[in-house]
C-alpha cells in the first residue's frame, strides 16, 4: 500500500491525476501531506533568491510576462549585467539565508558571446557556496555543456500551462521546443526546475495536464515552481480573472503526490497570498519559496514578513544540497 501512494511513477495517467484533483479536499490534503512526509521533513522549506541579470527587451511574446518587448508594458531593456554585481548580491542573498541563486535573463536562448561572461557568474556564486541556477530560454548543446562545466547545479525552463492551452500564451516558442530543452538540461547532468503558471485562465484540466507533462517526463524534475500569475499592467492578462486559492491549493497538492521527491516550490504570487494561504500550500506539500523582496521584476513579501511567517509555523531552513529524507 505504502509504495503505491508514494512510488515515484511516471506513468501517471490522466484518470488518475484527474481524480486525485478532485478528491475531497480534507482526502487530498492528507495525502498530500503524507507522501510528502515520506521523502521530506515537512517544517523545513528550502530558500532561493532570484536575481534579473538581463531585464526587458525580450522577443518572445508570452502573454504574462512583464519583460516581453511585444507587450505594451515596455520595460526598458538592459543590457546584462557585470559579473561582480550579481557576486554581491549573491553575498547578501547568503547572508540572508537563501542556499540557492537563481540568475534570470529576459532571453529567447543566450547568445553565445554572453556564454563567457554567465560560466563566470555560475563560478563566482558557487565559490560562495550557494548551489546555482539560471534561467535563459532555450539552449543547445554546445550551451549546456559549458554552463555544466561552469558548475551549473539547476536549469529552469518552465512548461508554464498545458501543451493544449500553451497557444494562447506563447505563439514564439512551442511546448515541443520546452521539452526538449528540458531533456537536453537532463542529459547533460544539471538538475532541472521546470513547474508553470496557474491562474491565466486556463481550465481545470490545463493545471492537471501541465503537471501530468512533468510527471511523465523520462524523470520528475527536480523542482517544480508552481507560479500563481502576478498579473503585470499592460500585458495581455492584466485583466484576467483571478483564480480561486483552493484550486491552487488543489494543484500543489497535485504536484507533491505526483511528484514526490521533487522540491515543490511555493513561487511568484506570495504576495497576494494570505498566511493561511501559504500555510495552505506547505500542508499540502509545497517546500520551497523565493525570499527577498523582488522576483525578477515583480514584488515578493519582505525578508520580515517571511521571518514572521516561519516563526509563526515553526518552519525552519533547509540546509543548501538537502534532498529530503529518502
Ligand atoms: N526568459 C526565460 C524564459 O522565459 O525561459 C527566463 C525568465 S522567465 C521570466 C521565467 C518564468 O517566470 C516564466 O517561464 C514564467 O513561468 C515565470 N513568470 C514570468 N512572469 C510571470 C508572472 N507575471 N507571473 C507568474 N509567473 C511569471
Ligand atoms: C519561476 O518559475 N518563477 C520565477 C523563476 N522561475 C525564474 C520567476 C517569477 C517571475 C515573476 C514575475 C517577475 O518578477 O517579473
Ligand atoms: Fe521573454 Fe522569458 Fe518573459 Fe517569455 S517569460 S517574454 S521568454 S523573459
Amino acid at each position: 500500500m505504502k509504495d503505491m501512494i508514494s512510488d515515484l511513477r511516471t506513468d501517471w495517467t490522466r484518470e488518475e491525476a484527474e481524480a486525485i484533483y478532485n478528491a475531497p479536499f480534507m482526502d487530498l490534503l492528507y495525502r498530500a501531506q503524507t507522501v510528502h512526509r515520506e521523502y521530506f521533513d515537512p517544517n523545513q522549506v528550502q530558500r532561493s533568491k532570484l536575481l534579473s541579470i538581463k531585464t526587458g527587451g525580450c522577443a518572445e511574446d508570452c502573454a504574462y510576462c512583464s519583460q516581453s518587448a511585444r507587450n505594451g508594458s515596455q520595460l526598458p531593456a538592459a543590457k546584462l549585467i557585470e559579473v561582480e554585481r550579481v557576486i554581491s548580491e549573491a553575498k547578501k542573498a547568503k547572508e540572508g539565508g537563501a542556499t540557492r541563486y537563481c540568475m534570470g535573463a529576459a532571453w529567447r536562448s543566450p547568445k553565445d558571446r554572453d556564454m563567457a561572461t554567465l560560466e563566470a557568474m555560475v563560478q563566482g556564486v558557487k565559490d560562495l557556496g550557494m548551489e546555482t541556477c539560471m534561467t535563459l530560454g532555450m539552449l543547445d548543446d554546445d550551451q549546456v555543456f559549458r554552463l555544466k562545466d561552469a558548475g551549473l547545479d539547476y536549469y529552469n525552463h518552465n512548461i508554464d500551462t498545458s501543451e493544449r492551452y500553451y497557444s494562447e500564451i506563447i505563439s514564439t516558442r512551442t511546448f515541443a521546443d520546452r521539452i526538449d530543452t528540458l531533456n537536453r538540461v537532463r542529459e547533460a547532468g544539471i538538475k532541472v526546475c521546470s513547474g508553470g503558471i496557474v491562474g491565466m485562465g486556463e481550465k481545470q484540466m490545463d493545471r492537471i495536464d501541465m503537471l501530468l507533462a512533468l510527471a511523465t517526463l523520462e524523470e520528475h524534475p527536480d523542482s517544480v515552481p508552481v507560479n500563481m500569475l502576478i498579473p503585470m499592467d499592460d500585458t495581455p492578462l492584466a485583466n484576467v480573472q483571478k483564480l480561486d486559492p483552493i484550486e491552487f491549493v488543489r494543484t500543489v497538492a497535485l504536484a507533491r503526490i505526483l511528484m514526490p521527491k521533487s522540491h515543490v516550490r511555493l513561487s511568484a504570487g506570495r504576495t497576494d497570498m494570505s498566511d493561511e494561504l501559504q500555510a495552505m500550500c506547505f500542508f499540502a506539500g509545497a517546500n520551497s519559496i523565493f525570499v527577498g523582496d523582488t522576483l525578477l521584476t515583480a514584488d515578493n513579501p519582505e525578508e520580515d514578513a517571511d521571518t514572521a511567517l516561519f516563526a509563526k509555523l515553526g518552519l525552519t531552513a533547509m540546509a543548501a544540497g538537502s534532498h529530503g529524507t529518502k
